[in-house]
């Protein structure tokens, strides 16, 4: 075993990959990148898609143990809706779900592919049935949203990762408040893609929503390093202070996963784990990631290991 395996904290599913297009009910070019919660007490998948144009909706699929017989859905949950939503022409990509107990609602941060580039939009649910949209809530391009299940003195935060088009700029990690869902500012810059020869240099973004630890929100984040053959997606970790999340207080130097099986080095996309989602069970974590744009792995950890590599982590 070499060093860069020995260091990863999460362990696969021996199944892997745990849901492909060899399991869907209907002819699909891909299944990946699932947004994922506990809803009735089964695993819920909010499964992106893509189909033979290379356009993506978004399928649920439920299973009682988050492994195995999974129920997807017979047709496609949320289609994009370019009538109502232009922004939404070339689809509907790598929802991110959060429980808002406050409003009873599951919201559903999405990156809609519009005209201008992929934008932030969010929608809520109650049943992942119906979905109502919220509309386009940060222009291109800007993806990798998630909310925070709680406000903040009185306002909502999200996590997106904008884009700038001015050369030589890196792609960070960005926090934003809104009183309402629908109206954000506040804007204010969390965690920098590192620079030069680092494994999360120049691009990174977050992965599944933010989790609520003893600590802290504990941060899941992709970072991509470019190489002379392609990119490569790897996974950090970041802890953000409980009462002010825009306070960073350890940042991981290693990544702690990264395209090492068969399924996640070679697919549409070779060289890609990127998770928008995970579960909890007491200390067990289970994080749902999409493998090389082309399935959907499962990979486990436990919080407090996840808490104690980050402790020997320096705080930035
Ligand atoms: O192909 C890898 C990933 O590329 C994009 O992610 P990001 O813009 O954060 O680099 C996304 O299109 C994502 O869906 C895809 O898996």
């Amino acid at each position: 075993m070499n060093n860069a395996v020995s260091r990863e904290v999460f362990c696969r599913h021996p199944d892997n990959p745990i849901l492909s297009v060899r399991d869907w009910p209907y002819p699909a070019n891909s299944v990946f990148n699932a947004g994922a919660a506990i809803v009735d007490g089964k695993t819920l998948l909010l499964v992106r898609v893509e189909d033979f144009r290379g356009i993506s909706h978004l399928t649920v699929a439920r299973s009682s143990d988050g492994v195995h017989g999974w129920e997807i859905d017979a047709s496609p949950t949320m289609v994009q809706d370019p009538k109502n939503h232009p922004e939404e022409i070339w689809g509907i990509e790598d929802p991110r779900l959060t429980w808002l107990e406050e409003m009873n609602v599951w919201a559903v941060a999405y990156t809609a592919f519009s005209h201008g580039g992929p934008l932030v939009s969010l929608a809520t649910t109650k049943d992942f049935r119906t979905f109502t949209r919220l509309g386009p809530v940060m222009p291109p391009e800007d993806k990798d949203a998630a909310l925070l299940p709680v406000r903040f003195n009185g306002r909502w935060a999200m996590f997106h990762r904008p884009v700038a088009k001015h050369p030589g700029t890196s792609a960070d990690i960005w926090i934003s408040f809104s009183p309402d869902l629908k109206h954000w500012g506040d804007h204010q810059e969390v965690i920098q893609a590192r620079l030069g020869g680092w494994w999360d240099a120049n691009k990174i973004g977050l992965s599944a929503p933010p989790l609520k630890t003893t600590e802290g929100w504990l941060i899941l984040y992709h970072g991509v390093r470019t190489t002379a053959s392609g990119s490569i997606y790897r996974l950090g970790l970041a802890l953000l202070d409980f009462q002010d999340p825009r306070i960073v207080i350890r940042r991981s130097e290693e990544w702690v996963f990264g395209p090492k099986a068969h399924y996640e080095r070679e697919g549409d996309v070779d060289d890609v784990v990127f998770p928008c989602g995970w579960t909890t069970d007491g200390n067990k974590v289970m994080m749902y990631y999409g493998a090389a744009d082309s399935c959907i792995a499962l990979a486990t950890a436990r919080i407090d290991e996840l808490l104690g590599f980050l402790r020997k982590s320096s705080s930035p």
